[in-house]
C-alpha cells in the first residue's frame, strides 16, 4: 500500500518512523511518504493561506497550492488511474467520525493521500474538485467531537489504524479479532479487561475464573465483561447491536 501525507509541518509525522508502522515501512509492506505542502508554493513567502471570503476569524488554506500538490501526487507516474484507485482523506472536525469499519475498508485500497489542513481548514473547492475526478474518492473524516489545531494528529491516527490491518504488520492476526470495535462476528463491543502475573498485586486478585483453565467459563466471563462494560461506557454501541447475535446469556447481562 502507498500512503502520501501532505502537511505544512512534516516533522509532526516523524513518529511514523517508529514501532509497527516504521517496521512496516522498512519491510516494504507500506510505502509511506511525507511531503511539505510549501514545496508547491511559488511566491517568495511560500504562502499557503489567505483570509476567508465572507469575513470571520482565522485563515483558510488556498485551493491553488493544494491543487498543485495533489495533481503532482496523482500524476500517472505515482499512481494508478483506475476509477477510485486513490482515496483522498481530509481530516476535519466537520468530517464523518472515523470507525474501525472505515479503517478496514481503507486497508484494502492501493493508494491513500492524506491532506492535512491547518488554520480554519482547506478551501472547500479542493474536496469538491477531487470528488469529480474519476480516479479519486474523497473522504472528509473526524476523530471525534473536539477540535485539534490541524490534521496531522488525525493523519497519525489514520495511518496507525490502517497499517496494523495490513497483512504481516501485526505479529498475531488473532489479536485483531477480539479487540474493541472488531467488526468480526460477535464484535462491536468494547474489549473485556485483561490481567497477567502476579496473580495478586497490592491486595488485588486477578479473577479466579481466568486461572481456572476452563476455556468455556473464561470465554463466557469475557463476553459478560465486554457486554457490561459496553453497556456502561458506550450505550450507543449496545443500541446498534444486531439483536440476532445475542444469546440467552448475553440478554441476562444486559
Ligand atoms: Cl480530523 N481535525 C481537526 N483539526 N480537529 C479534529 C479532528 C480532525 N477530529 C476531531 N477534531
Amino acid at each position: 500500500m502507498r500512503i502520501d501525507v501532505v502537511s505544512i509541518f512534516p516533522d509532526y509525522l516523524a513518529p511514523l518512523e517508529l514501532s509497527l508502522v516504521g517496521k512496516a515501512r522498512r519491510e516494504g509492506i507500506l510505502d509511506l511518504q511525507v511531503h511539505d505542502l510549501r514545496a508547491w508554493t511559488t511566491d517568495r513567502h511560500r504562502t499557503v493561506d489567505d483570509t476567508p471570503f465572507g469575513g470571520g476569524a482565522g485563515m483558510v488554506m488556498r485551493p491553488d497550492v493544494w491543487g498543485t500538490a495533489l495533481d503532482h501526487l496523482l500524476e500517472p507516474s505515482t499512481s494508478s488511474a483506475a476509477p477510485g484507485a486513490t482515496t483522498l482523506l481530509i481530516p476535519t472536525p466537520s468530517g464523518a467520525p472515523l470507525t474501525q469499519q472505515d479503517a478496514e475498508e481503507l486497508a484494502g485500497r492501493e493508494r491513500l493521500i492524506i491532506a492535512c489542513g491547518r488554520y480554519e481548514g482547506i478551501d472547500a473547492r479542493v474536496a469538491e474538485h477531487y470528488a469529480q475526478r474519476p480516479e479519486v474518492t474523497v473522504r472528509e473524516f473526524s476523530l471525534g467531537d473536539y477540535v485539534l489545531n490541524g490534521g496531522e494528529v488525525a493523519a497519525l491516527v489514520l495511518v496507525e489504524a490502517v497499517a496494523r490491518l495490513l497483512p504481516g504488520v501485526v505479529g498475531n492476526p488473532a489479536s485483531l479479532v477480539e479487540e474493541s470495535h472488531s467488526t468480526a462476528p460477535g464484535g462491536g463491543l468494547l474489549e473485556y479487561p485483561v490481567y497477567t502475573k502476579p496473580a495478586t498485586w497490592r491486595g488485588l486478585a486477578a479473577p479466579d475464573v481466568l486461572l481456572s483453565g476452563h476455556h468455556g467459563k473464561v470465554a463466557r466471563w469475557r463476553r459478560d465483561q465486554a457486554l457490561r462494560r459496553t453497556a456502561q461506557r458506550r450505550p450507543d454501541l449496545i443500541a446498534g447491536l444486531d439483536q440476532a447475535t445475542l444469546d440467552e446469556a448475553d440478554r441476562a447481562v444486559l
